[in-house]
């Protein structure tokens, strides 16, 4: 198994981040729901260094509930800022609002005790492909956002997006490339579409998924593709997925690749709903 790293691409996302870094007060990291660890970027703590984080953790809705409040507990635990948000149906500017003021009370708070009246947070937005930065970020947006390039003396321009008078957002969000050295955290990147799938080899991410949904949703397997394709062994399950929906070569034998494909398409188009591919007792 090849490992990748992406040095390049890292390279310059974390000079982009470095970059900017100095202008924001706090960062926001956006991370999957689904896989709270796996969307993590181990090099972020390094680039943001002293600030002050909020984690919000988005797709809440197709996560698994019961985990997600798992997670909850693991993160409070930890000390940790953490929110798990719907960016598609919740109120996300109020939600964003609250939680970035909270984080920065302290030093609101002392601002004020030296007569300094506090201004806009300043917040960037960073987070690995896919995870969800630029819905939020429209979402924000959505009204009374006056555009307003400004803070000359770095290399570009940044648009900041007044969301309102105690949040402004830096339009350009921070890609992180996301690093995965473990194979498993390879697997769940790809099952949930944040990698493409042709980094790894298909027949082990599907071999991993179905193992996955096997272990903790055996009833998501059998409603979706039915009793008959209940198995012992991913092979087997292909093989009888593949009867079952016709995916048949001229001589009779199973299409693999195309039921491999099936299965990739609907777990990475959210066709199984409400699936947490991570629990906290894998990280405990
Ligand atoms: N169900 C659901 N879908 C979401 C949520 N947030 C984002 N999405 C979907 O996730 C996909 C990726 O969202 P984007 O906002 O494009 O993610 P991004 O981080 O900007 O991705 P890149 O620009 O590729 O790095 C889109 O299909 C969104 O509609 C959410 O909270 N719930
Ligand atoms: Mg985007």
């Amino acid at each position: 198994m090849t490992i990748q790293w992406f040095p390049g691409h890292m390279t310059k996302a974390k000079r982009t981040i470095a970059e900017h870094i100095k202008t924001v007060d706090m960062v926001i990291e956006l991370r999957d729901g689904r896989i709270p660890m796996s969307s993590a970027n181990p090099m972020l703590q390094e680039i943001i260094a002293e600030k002050p984080r909020l984690i919000v953790f988005t797709k809440r809705d197709m996560a698994d509930e019961t985990v997600t409040k798992q997670w909850i507990e693991y993160f409070e635990k930890g000390g940790q800022s953490v929110i798990f948000i719907d960016s598609q149906k919740d109120n996300v500017k109020r939600i964003l609002i609250d939680n970035c003021l909270k984080v920065m009370d302290e030093k609101i708070q002392r601002d004020l005790r030296r007569g300094i009246r506090p201004r806009a947070i300043r917040a960037m937005i960073v987070g690995i492909p896919n995870v969800g930065k630029s819905t939020l970020i429209n979402q924000l947006a959505k009204r009374n956002v006056v555009k307003v390039a400004n803070r000359p003396g770095v290399t570009q321009s940044i648009v900041w997006l007044h969301i309102d008078p105690r949040l402004d957002v830096m339009d350009t969000p921070g890609i992180l490339w996301p690093k995965f050295d473990d194979v498993r955290v390879g697997m769940k990147l790809a099952l949930t579409a944040a990698i493409k799938e042709q980094i790894l080899p298909i027949e082990q991410v599907v071999a991993f998924g179905w193992q996955y949904l096997q272990n903790h949703y055996p009833a998501v397997l059998i409603q979706r593709y039915g009793p008959e394709t209940v198995s012992d062994s991913v092979e087997d399950f292909i093989e009888r997925t593949a009867r079952k929906f016709g995916f048949i070569m001229t001589d009779n034998e199973i299409d693999k690749k195309r039921t491999m494909a099936a299965f990739m398409t609907d777990l990475r188009q959210d066709q199984l709903k409400s699936i947490s591919w991570e629990r906290p007792d894998e990280y405990l």
